[in-house]
Protein backbone atom coordinates (compact mmCIF):
# COMPACT_ATOMS: atom_id res chain seq x y z
CA UNK A 1 0.00 0.00 0.00
CA UNK A 2 1.29 3.28 -0.94
CA UNK A 3 2.22 5.39 1.89
CA UNK A 4 0.45 8.34 0.65
CA UNK A 5 -1.78 9.33 3.08
CA UNK A 6 -5.47 10.65 2.19
CA UNK A 7 -6.69 13.68 2.23
CA UNK A 8 -9.12 13.16 5.36
CA UNK A 9 -6.57 11.02 7.64
CA UNK A 10 -7.35 11.66 10.96
CA UNK A 11 -10.61 13.27 10.59
CA UNK A 12 -12.84 12.45 13.52
CA UNK A 13 -16.66 12.97 14.14
CA UNK A 14 -18.90 12.10 16.98
CA UNK A 15 -22.46 13.02 16.68
CA UNK A 16 -25.61 12.12 19.62
CA UNK A 17 -28.57 11.13 18.25
CA UNK A 18 -31.58 8.99 19.11
CA UNK A 19 -31.62 4.90 18.13
CA UNK A 20 -34.57 4.08 19.40
CA UNK A 21 -37.69 6.77 21.52
CA UNK A 22 -36.12 7.59 24.33
CA UNK A 23 -32.87 6.12 23.53
CA UNK A 24 -29.64 7.66 22.99
CA UNK A 25 -26.77 6.75 21.31
CA UNK A 26 -22.85 8.38 20.17
CA UNK A 27 -21.73 7.87 16.78
CA UNK A 28 -18.38 8.01 15.84
CA UNK A 29 -16.15 8.15 12.89
CA UNK A 30 -12.46 8.19 12.05
CA UNK A 31 -10.55 8.09 8.73
CA UNK A 32 -7.40 6.37 8.00
CA UNK A 33 -4.22 6.64 6.27
CA UNK A 34 -5.90 4.12 3.29
CA UNK A 35 -9.44 6.28 4.07
CA UNK A 36 -11.11 3.70 5.35
CA UNK A 37 -13.37 5.17 7.18
CA UNK A 38 -14.21 3.16 11.04
CA UNK A 39 -17.75 4.02 12.67
CA UNK A 40 -18.78 2.49 16.26
CA UNK A 41 -22.62 3.24 17.71
CA UNK A 42 -22.56 3.11 21.12
CA UNK A 43 -26.15 3.08 23.51
CA UNK A 44 -26.27 4.98 26.87
CA UNK A 45 -27.87 2.36 27.78
CA UNK A 46 -25.61 -0.48 28.69
CA UNK A 47 -22.67 1.76 27.81
CA UNK A 48 -23.48 -0.62 24.82
CA UNK A 49 -21.09 -0.88 21.77
CA UNK A 50 -24.00 -1.43 19.13
CA UNK A 51 -21.91 -1.38 16.11
CA UNK A 52 -18.39 -1.20 14.79
CA UNK A 53 -17.89 -1.53 10.92
CA UNK A 54 -15.16 -0.17 8.39
CA UNK A 55 -16.18 1.05 5.25
CA UNK A 56 -13.26 1.23 2.50
CA UNK A 57 -11.94 3.77 -0.18
CA UNK A 58 -14.62 2.01 -2.68
CA UNK A 59 -17.25 2.09 -0.29
CA UNK A 60 -17.08 -1.58 0.52
CA UNK A 61 -18.67 -1.92 4.44
CA UNK A 62 -17.50 -4.84 6.55
CA UNK A 63 -19.31 -4.80 10.16
CA UNK A 64 -17.18 -5.96 12.99
CA UNK A 65 -19.89 -6.79 15.44
CA UNK A 66 -22.90 -8.51 14.86
CA UNK A 67 -26.90 -8.33 16.35
CA UNK A 68 -29.39 -10.50 15.84
CA UNK A 69 -32.39 -9.35 14.04
CA UNK A 70 -34.41 -9.92 16.79
CA UNK A 71 -32.53 -6.99 18.93
CA UNK A 72 -34.64 -5.30 21.50
CA UNK A 73 -33.68 -1.54 21.71
CA UNK A 74 -36.23 -0.08 24.07
CA UNK A 75 -34.48 -0.50 26.84
CA UNK A 76 -36.57 -3.18 28.05
CA UNK A 77 -33.65 -5.99 28.03
CA UNK A 78 -29.82 -6.46 26.99
CA UNK A 79 -29.44 -5.54 23.29
CA UNK A 80 -28.82 -9.08 21.89
CA UNK A 81 -25.42 -8.29 19.78
CA UNK A 82 -22.57 -5.89 19.84
CA UNK A 83 -20.71 -5.75 23.10
CA UNK A 84 -22.78 -6.20 26.17
CA UNK A 85 -20.82 -5.47 29.40
CA UNK A 86 -20.77 -7.85 31.83
CA UNK A 87 -20.62 -6.37 35.77
CA UNK A 88 -20.50 -7.33 38.63
CA UNK A 89 -21.45 -11.06 37.82
CA UNK A 90 -20.32 -13.30 35.08
CA UNK A 91 -23.30 -15.46 33.85
CA UNK A 92 -25.03 -16.41 37.14
CA UNK A 93 -21.76 -17.72 38.69
CA UNK A 94 -22.96 -15.56 42.27
CA UNK A 95 -26.50 -13.98 43.69
CA UNK A 96 -27.62 -11.37 41.46
CA UNK A 97 -29.21 -11.93 38.41
CA UNK A 98 -27.29 -13.23 35.07
CA UNK A 99 -24.61 -11.37 33.45
CA UNK A 100 -25.20 -8.48 36.47
CA UNK A 101 -26.84 -5.21 36.18
CA UNK A 102 -24.24 -2.98 34.23
CA UNK A 103 -25.86 -3.93 30.52
CA UNK A 104 -29.12 -2.85 31.53
CA UNK A 105 -28.53 0.11 33.43
CA UNK A 106 -28.65 3.87 31.75
CA UNK A 107 -24.52 4.85 32.01
CA UNK A 108 -24.11 8.93 31.65
CA UNK A 109 -21.65 10.14 28.67
CA UNK A 110 -18.80 11.61 30.52
CA UNK A 111 -17.47 13.57 27.45
CA UNK A 112 -16.28 12.74 23.60
CA UNK A 113 -12.55 13.89 22.95
CA UNK A 114 -10.42 13.91 20.05
CA UNK A 115 -7.35 12.15 20.56
CA UNK A 116 -4.69 13.76 18.29
CA UNK A 117 -1.48 11.73 19.00
CA UNK A 118 -3.38 8.47 18.57
CA UNK A 119 -5.37 10.03 15.04
CA UNK A 120 -9.15 9.30 17.01
CA UNK A 121 -11.45 9.88 19.01
CA UNK A 122 -13.22 8.57 22.27
CA UNK A 123 -16.40 8.69 24.29
CA UNK A 124 -16.70 8.22 27.68
CA UNK A 125 -19.58 6.90 29.97
CA UNK A 126 -20.24 6.11 33.70
CA UNK A 127 -21.90 3.98 36.02
CA UNK A 128 -21.76 4.81 39.72
CA UNK A 129 -23.63 2.98 42.93
CA UNK A 130 -27.37 3.76 42.63
CA UNK A 131 -30.62 3.01 44.50
CA UNK A 132 -30.93 -0.06 42.47
CA UNK A 133 -26.98 -1.17 42.52
CA UNK A 134 -27.66 -0.97 46.32
CA UNK A 135 -30.80 -3.36 46.42
CA UNK A 136 -29.23 -5.96 44.29
CA UNK A 137 -25.22 -5.71 45.17
CA UNK A 138 -25.09 -3.93 48.38
CA UNK A 139 -25.45 -0.57 50.24
CA UNK A 140 -21.48 -0.77 50.80
CA UNK A 141 -20.13 -1.05 47.39
CA UNK A 142 -19.64 2.62 45.95
CA UNK A 143 -17.84 2.40 42.82
CA UNK A 144 -17.34 4.65 39.60
CA UNK A 145 -17.42 2.49 36.28
CA UNK A 146 -15.59 4.46 33.88
CA UNK A 147 -15.84 2.68 30.30
CA UNK A 148 -13.97 4.30 27.40
CA UNK A 149 -14.61 3.17 23.62
CA UNK A 150 -12.42 5.01 21.01
CA UNK A 151 -11.37 4.29 17.66
CA UNK A 152 -7.66 5.27 16.73
CA UNK A 153 -6.45 5.53 12.67
CA UNK A 154 -2.92 6.14 13.59
CA UNK A 155 -2.26 2.82 11.89
CA UNK A 156 -4.03 0.20 9.03
CA UNK A 157 -6.10 -1.61 10.19
CA UNK A 158 -7.86 1.77 12.17
CA UNK A 159 -9.27 -0.52 15.11
CA UNK A 160 -11.27 0.42 18.38
CA UNK A 161 -9.86 0.54 21.94
CA UNK A 162 -12.18 -0.23 24.60
CA UNK A 163 -10.55 0.66 28.19
CA UNK A 164 -12.48 -0.08 31.17
CA UNK A 165 -11.30 1.42 34.41
CA UNK A 166 -13.58 0.32 37.89
CA UNK A 167 -12.48 2.24 40.97
CA UNK A 168 -13.48 1.29 44.23
CA UNK A 169 -14.77 4.87 45.89
CA UNK A 170 -16.09 3.60 49.07
CA UNK A 171 -14.26 1.93 52.32
CA UNK A 172 -15.05 -1.55 51.97
CA UNK A 173 -13.58 -3.98 49.63
CA UNK A 174 -15.73 -5.79 47.26
CA UNK A 175 -15.13 -8.45 44.83
CA UNK A 176 -16.74 -8.81 40.79
CA UNK A 177 -16.52 -11.14 37.73
CA UNK A 178 -16.85 -9.16 34.59
CA UNK A 179 -16.83 -9.47 30.45
CA UNK A 180 -16.79 -7.64 27.66
CA UNK A 181 -19.40 -10.34 25.81
CA UNK A 182 -19.14 -9.49 22.20
CA UNK A 183 -20.81 -10.82 19.59
CA UNK A 184 -18.86 -10.90 16.31
CA UNK A 185 -20.15 -12.11 12.45
CA UNK A 186 -19.21 -14.88 10.72
CA UNK A 187 -20.27 -16.15 6.92
CA UNK A 188 -20.44 -19.68 8.57
CA UNK A 189 -19.58 -21.02 11.79
CA UNK A 190 -18.47 -24.83 10.15
CA UNK A 191 -15.36 -22.60 8.42
CA UNK A 192 -15.00 -20.30 11.48
CA UNK A 193 -12.18 -20.71 14.07
CA UNK A 194 -11.01 -19.27 17.31
CA UNK A 195 -7.49 -19.34 18.68
CA UNK A 196 -4.53 -16.98 19.99
CA UNK A 197 -3.11 -15.37 17.11
CA UNK A 198 0.67 -16.95 17.73
CA UNK A 199 -0.12 -19.32 20.44
CA UNK A 200 -2.12 -22.42 20.56
CA UNK A 201 -4.77 -23.17 22.44
CA UNK A 202 -3.54 -26.52 23.35
CA UNK A 203 -3.07 -26.67 26.89
CA UNK A 204 -5.44 -23.82 28.16
CA UNK A 205 -7.39 -24.65 31.11
CA UNK A 206 -10.98 -24.09 30.83
CA UNK A 207 -14.41 -24.72 32.29
CA UNK A 208 -17.13 -26.00 30.10
CA UNK A 209 -20.23 -24.21 31.59
CA UNK A 210 -22.27 -26.84 29.74
CA UNK A 211 -20.97 -28.94 32.79
CA UNK A 212 -23.65 -27.42 34.72
CA UNK A 213 -23.59 -24.20 37.16
CA UNK A 214 -21.48 -25.86 39.78
CA UNK A 215 -18.00 -25.36 41.41
CA UNK A 216 -15.84 -23.61 38.66
CA UNK A 217 -12.49 -24.76 40.35
CA UNK A 218 -13.70 -28.45 40.15
CA UNK A 219 -14.68 -28.20 36.86
CA UNK A 220 -11.34 -26.91 35.19
CA UNK A 221 -9.98 -29.12 32.41
CA UNK A 222 -7.39 -28.36 29.84
CA UNK A 223 -7.51 -28.08 26.05
CA UNK A 224 -6.04 -30.36 23.83
CA UNK A 225 -7.05 -28.60 20.31
CA UNK A 226 -4.66 -25.76 19.01
CA UNK A 227 -7.85 -24.12 17.80
CA UNK A 228 -11.71 -24.38 18.62
CA UNK A 229 -13.90 -25.33 16.01
CA UNK A 230 -17.31 -25.60 16.20
CA UNK A 231 -19.50 -29.07 15.21
CA UNK A 232 -21.52 -28.34 18.78
CA UNK A 233 -22.77 -26.10 21.80
CA UNK A 234 -19.51 -24.37 23.31
CA UNK A 235 -19.73 -22.62 26.30
CA UNK A 236 -16.66 -22.10 27.90
CA UNK A 237 -14.17 -20.11 30.36
CA UNK A 238 -10.92 -20.42 28.75
CA UNK A 239 -8.11 -18.88 31.45
CA UNK A 240 -5.01 -17.05 31.13
CA UNK A 241 -5.79 -16.75 27.13
CA UNK A 242 -2.98 -15.78 24.91
CA UNK A 243 -2.77 -11.39 24.45
CA UNK A 244 -3.87 -11.90 21.27
CA UNK A 245 -7.08 -13.48 20.32
CA UNK A 246 -8.63 -14.40 16.75
CA UNK A 247 -11.92 -15.34 15.18
CA UNK A 248 -10.77 -16.66 12.03
CA UNK A 249 -13.50 -16.95 9.02
CA UNK A 250 -12.08 -18.99 6.43
CA UNK A 251 -15.20 -17.97 4.15
CA UNK A 252 -14.54 -14.15 4.62
CA UNK A 253 -11.47 -14.52 4.57
CA UNK A 254 -10.55 -12.39 7.36
CA UNK A 255 -9.70 -12.32 11.26
CA UNK A 256 -11.33 -10.42 13.80
CA UNK A 257 -8.40 -9.68 16.39
CA UNK A 258 -8.75 -8.42 19.86
CA UNK A 259 -5.40 -7.59 22.05
CA UNK A 260 -6.56 -7.75 25.09
CA UNK A 261 -5.23 -7.00 28.86
CA UNK A 262 -7.57 -9.36 30.20
CA UNK A 263 -7.06 -12.97 31.99
CA UNK A 264 -10.03 -14.67 30.34
CA UNK A 265 -11.99 -14.86 27.80
CA UNK A 266 -15.59 -16.78 27.03
CA UNK A 267 -16.11 -18.66 23.82
CA UNK A 268 -19.54 -19.22 23.34
CA UNK A 269 -21.89 -20.33 19.98
CA UNK A 270 -25.40 -21.73 21.51
CA UNK A 271 -25.85 -24.09 18.63
CA UNK A 272 -28.94 -25.96 17.29
CA UNK A 273 -31.22 -26.80 20.30
CA UNK A 274 -30.64 -23.29 22.80
CA UNK A 275 -31.07 -21.23 19.41
CA UNK A 276 -34.66 -22.78 19.14
CA UNK A 277 -34.73 -21.75 23.17
CA UNK A 278 -33.54 -18.34 22.34
CA UNK A 279 -35.31 -17.85 19.40
CA UNK A 280 -38.72 -17.59 22.04
CA UNK A 281 -37.11 -14.26 22.73
CA UNK A 282 -34.84 -12.24 20.80
CA UNK A 283 -32.65 -14.46 18.73
CA UNK A 284 -33.31 -16.70 15.23
CA UNK A 285 -33.27 -20.25 15.22
CA UNK A 286 -30.22 -19.90 12.76
CA UNK A 287 -28.49 -17.26 13.86
CA UNK A 288 -25.98 -19.42 15.52
CA UNK A 289 -24.59 -20.18 11.94
CA UNK A 290 -23.81 -16.23 11.66
CA UNK A 291 -22.23 -15.34 14.43
CA UNK A 292 -19.37 -16.66 17.31
CA UNK A 293 -18.71 -14.89 20.48
CA UNK A 294 -15.63 -14.36 22.44
CA UNK A 295 -15.83 -12.14 25.41
CA UNK A 296 -12.67 -10.76 27.07
CA UNK A 297 -12.90 -11.40 30.52
CA UNK A 298 -12.15 -11.82 34.36
CA UNK A 299 -14.14 -14.37 35.66
CA UNK A 300 -10.67 -17.10 37.21
CA UNK A 301 -11.16 -20.37 38.59
CA UNK A 302 -12.87 -19.43 41.90
CA UNK A 303 -14.84 -17.02 43.73
CA UNK A 304 -14.39 -13.13 42.52
CA UNK A 305 -11.28 -13.13 39.56
CA UNK A 306 -10.63 -9.24 41.03
CA UNK A 307 -11.12 -7.68 44.64
CA UNK A 308 -10.62 -4.15 45.22
CA UNK A 309 -9.56 -2.70 48.59
CA UNK A 310 -10.76 0.86 49.23
CA UNK A 311 -9.23 3.10 46.76
CA UNK A 312 -7.68 0.58 44.34
CA UNK A 313 -8.99 0.82 40.09
CA UNK A 314 -8.97 -2.33 38.00
CA UNK A 315 -7.63 -0.80 34.55
CA UNK A 316 -8.22 -3.41 31.14
CA UNK A 317 -7.99 -2.53 27.67
CA UNK A 318 -9.02 -4.51 24.48
CA UNK A 319 -8.21 -3.79 20.98
CA UNK A 320 -10.43 -4.68 17.94
CA UNK A 321 -9.67 -4.87 14.35
CA UNK A 322 -10.05 -6.64 11.19
CA UNK A 323 -7.15 -8.32 9.47
CA UNK A 324 -6.76 -10.49 5.93
CA UNK A 325 -6.37 -13.38 6.36
CA UNK A 326 -2.90 -15.28 5.23
CA UNK A 327 -2.50 -18.74 4.11
CA UNK A 328 -1.07 -20.17 7.15
CA UNK A 329 -4.15 -18.74 9.18
CA UNK A 330 -6.40 -20.29 6.55
CA UNK A 331 -4.94 -23.59 7.10
CA UNK A 332 -5.83 -23.55 10.62
O1 LIG B 1 -21.21 -15.92 27.72
C1 LIG B 1 -21.93 -17.08 27.45
C2 LIG B 1 -23.22 -17.07 28.25
O2 LIG B 1 -22.96 -17.10 29.63
C3 LIG B 1 -24.06 -18.25 27.79
O3 LIG B 1 -24.18 -19.23 28.80
C4 LIG B 1 -25.40 -17.61 27.41
O4 LIG B 1 -26.27 -17.63 28.49
C5 LIG B 1 -24.95 -16.22 27.01
O5 LIG B 1 -23.97 -15.87 27.98
C6 LIG B 1 -26.04 -15.19 26.83
O6 LIG B 1 -26.62 -14.84 28.05
P1 LIG B 1 -27.90 -13.87 28.00
O7 LIG B 1 -28.24 -13.60 29.43
O8 LIG B 1 -27.47 -12.61 27.26
O9 LIG B 1 -28.95 -14.59 27.22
Amino acid sequence: MSDQKGPKFGKATSELYEYHKGQKAVRLTVTTASGTILCAEIAHFGAHVMSFSETDPSGKKTDLLWTTSKAVFDGSRAIRGGIPVIFPQFNQWGPLGSHGFARTSMWALVGVETDLEGLGIKATFRLTESKATSETWGAEKKFIFDYTVGLKADKDPGRMVIDSKISNTGSSEFGFTMALHSYFPVQDINSTIVSGFDSSFKGLKFIDSLQGLKDRAAMVVTETKDAIHFKEEVDRIYLNVPKKLQVVDKKANIAIMQETEFNDAIVWNPWVAKSKRMAKKDYNEDDYKKMVCVEVAEVGATGFAVVLKAGEICNRRVSIYKTELDSSRASL
